[in-house]
């Protein structure tokens, strides 16, 4: 269970910090079930629907979607510990939304750039969260979470250019504001949908591998963006309580991201971005 000031802090900020919510042996068995997935990956010959590569580097960079395709994950994302913590903050009735696991490997792992999450999933309501473990030690070296307190309180940020979704944001941000989540491995942290976040490219020797579970409340339903609205809810389950009769909206407004050519994934977006393309 999270403590009151947990609570508090999520609602304030837009995020709560938890050291020490996996222990090690959890831990371990998640690294074990990732690395048995990933061996002998390359960028000739990989999974492209499972994972996804570093460009500069024969690496994995995202495993896609853990919970769905992997034990340990999902024992994980449908155990009783983290869905009371997510319960304390978005309510009884709960989805499971989708999952990843950021590699971020030692020496290449690539940069995120600053975003809200809820750009790339727009829904009626905003009562969605993400829960990032560290399955590293992390810090400032190895590319540790960056979040700016209190960013989730507004609307949803321009994500786009030209009319385009960029994946990042393109309005100016107040970097120095952003509080650098620093923590051991098994740490969890409890993030807003709306918490504008990003992290730096991993320069260190260490890898900062990063299970991320996402849940939403139950009569939070998808917007209707095109085919990639079905493609995500595949995942989509009801985890805690009853499934919703009605969605519940409050937000009056929700951009809807607008991809110029193809749908592609937070990295190649921000890439091509950066390179003026997307
Ligand atoms: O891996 C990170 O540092 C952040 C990941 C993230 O924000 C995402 O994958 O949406």
């Amino acid at each position: 269970m999270l403590t009151e000031e947990q609570i508090e802090q999520f609602h304030r900020h837009g995020f709560t910090v938890c050291p020490g919510f996996l222990d090690a042996h959890t831990v371990q068995e998640l690294l074990r079930e990732a690395e048995g997935v990933i061996a002998g990956s390359t960028h000739a010959n990989h999974d492209a629907e499972r994972m996804e590569m570093e460009p500069d580097g024969a690496v994995v960079r995202r495993l896609y979607e853990p919970c769905t395709h992997y034990p340990q994950a999902r024992a994980l994302a449908d155990s009783d510990e983290l869905l009371d913590g997510v319960e304390q903050l978005i309510g009884p009735n709960l989805l499971f939304h989708y999952s990843k696991l950021n590699m971020k490997p030692a020496e290449v792992g690539s940069v995120v750039e600053w975003h809200q999450d809820l750009s790339y999933y727009p829904l009626t309501n905003t009562d969605s969260l993400a829960v990032l473990f560290y399955l590293d030690d992390t810090d400032a070296g190895n590319g540790a979470l960056k979040i700016v307190p209190g960013g989730h309180e507004g609307v949803v940020m321009d994500h786009t250019r030209d009319g385009y979704f960029q994946g990042r944001v393109t309005e100016a941000m107040d970097d120095p504001q952003a509080a650098l989540i620093e923590g051991p491995a098994g740490t969890a942290i409890f993030m807003h949908g709306l918490a504008p976040h990003a992290s730096e490219p991993n320069t260190s020797e260490r890898p900062r591998r990063t299970l991320i579970l996402s849940y939403r409340a139950a009569d939070a339903f998808p917007v209707y963006c095109g085919p990639m609205t079905a493609k995500h809810d595949v995942h989509v389950r009801l985890v805690r309580g009853e499934p919703a009769r009605a969605a519940r909206f409050n937000i009056t407004s929700f951009p809807i991201p607008q991809y110029k050519d193809k749908v592609a994934s937070l990295y190649e977006l921000q890439q091509r971005s950066r390179e003026g393309e997307a």
